[in-house]
């Protein structure tokens, strides 16, 4: 397959409510969108990379910036497969948020070409995956109390609360109080250290799943310490950003869990290998979520029904996010999201909305 041209855009919608984390407070999205157009037709793909560089070293510009000048021309006029575009970008170093981008378009492509959906081509067991939600820091208990009423009352599966430094214990008590013994997982996104170890052993008693990336990421070796200080099992998100990062965290018992994000990791097949690296360590995965439109959405949710995917992730509904999206709308039925079955993707951009939408277009 060739690759003629890639076209680029961004669009800008806004989120259903305010997202509070450790890192900050997000109100909209800047997202950039790639079409590959090929000999063999086109594929789309969606870049994770926040406006800011918050979450982890990449951000919405610079990953338009490095794909226009470093990516693009290392694979356009080149006979490529969706197998060789991480190869072909070994020589540029990080930028995962960009290189999956283009490889999910480059594989979006290839797979609407030959009549394969992402399900099939991941090898997924299930026609439909299990459904959590991410919450954010609320202001007051009793708003977050309300939040977590109205997703469990819609069906979601998992509750993951979001915390930080004052805000852990208390939230996760009061959870905990009022909805029993409901499956609940906590993320600190990197905002605790190895001294709050005491603090973090505080959340044994509630029973929860895991603690989701406690330290900064490059504690690893911390992670293991804390590992031994807390019973909650340790997941890992921030830190495991290629196969062999996960490959050491587990040996050095740095995590018992992973979570995966395509994007965070360079795209669907480094993460693919993830899922296959922790399903012979005995390790359990779960599919995060970056608040993808659904056209990301469609790629993670057909992933997520791969075997090893055994705890529902943060695969959530599209209204959960936005008041419109960009493709068909995901909807959750009993708690689980549909594995699109059609070929790539298998979901179409709404061109028109799309337009209205879009802040910005250039070709590479
Ligand atoms: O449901 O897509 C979702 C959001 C899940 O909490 C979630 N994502 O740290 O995992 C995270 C967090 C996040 C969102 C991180 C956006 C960075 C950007």
């Amino acid at each position: 397959m060739k690759l003629r041209s890639v076209e680029l855009r961004r669009i800008h919608l806004d989120l259903v409510s305010p997202f509070e984390t450790s890192f900050g407070v997000q109100t909209r999205r800047d997202i950039l969108l790639v079409k590959a157009i090929t000999d063999a037709g086109e594929g789309w793909g969606e870049c994770v990379a926040g406006e800011e560089p918050l979450y982890s070293p990449e951000y919405v510009d610079g990953a338009q910036h490095v794909l226009i000048h470093h990516l693009v021309p290392r694979l356009r006029d080149r006979e490529i497969a969706a197998e060789s575009v991480a190869t072909l970008l070994r020589p540029v170093h990080g930028h995962q948020m960009a290189k999956a981008a283009i490889e999910m378009a480059v594989l979006d492509a290839e797979l609407r070409a030959r009549g394969e959906s992402f399900g099939q081509f991941f090898g997924a067991t299930r026609a439909e995956v299990d459904c959590g939600v991410s919450v954010g820091i609320h202001a007051t208990i009793g708003e977050l109390l309300a939040t977590v009423d109205a997703y469990l009352e819609q069906g979601y599966r998992r509750i993951k609360l979001k915390i930080k430094p004052g805000w852990d214990v208390e939230p996760v008590r009061a959870v905990r109080e009022k909805f029993g013994d409901v499956p609940l997982q906590v993320d600190a996104n990197t905002a605790y250290s190895l001294a709050d170890a005491p603090l973090l052993a505080a959340l044994d008693p509630f029973d929860l799943l895991l603690i989701e990336q406690p330290l900064p990421e490059e504690q690893v070796l911390a992670h293991a310490k804390l590992a031994k200080l807390v019973k909650t099992p340790i997941c890992l998100d921030e830190s495991i950003t290629t196969v062999q990062a996960a490959s050491d965290a587990i040996e050095l018992g740095a995590c018992r869990i992973v979570n995966v994000k395509p994007g965070r990791v360079g795209g669907y097949l480094e993460a693919r290998a993830i899922h296959d690296l922790c399903a012979r360590r005995g390790v359990p995965v779960w599919m995060g979520g970056m608040l993808e439109t659904g056209l990301g959405r469609a790629a993670n949710v057909a992933m997520a029904a791969m075997p090893n995917f055994s705890l529902p992730g943060d695969t959530s509904a599209s209204d959960r996010y936005y008041h419109r999206d960009i493709t068909e709308p995901f909807v959750l039925h009993d708690g689980r999201l549909d594995v699109p079955t059609g070929p790539g993707l298998g979901v179409e951009p709404d061109m028109e909305y799309l337009d209205s939408i879009t802040t910005w277009k250039g070709v590479a």
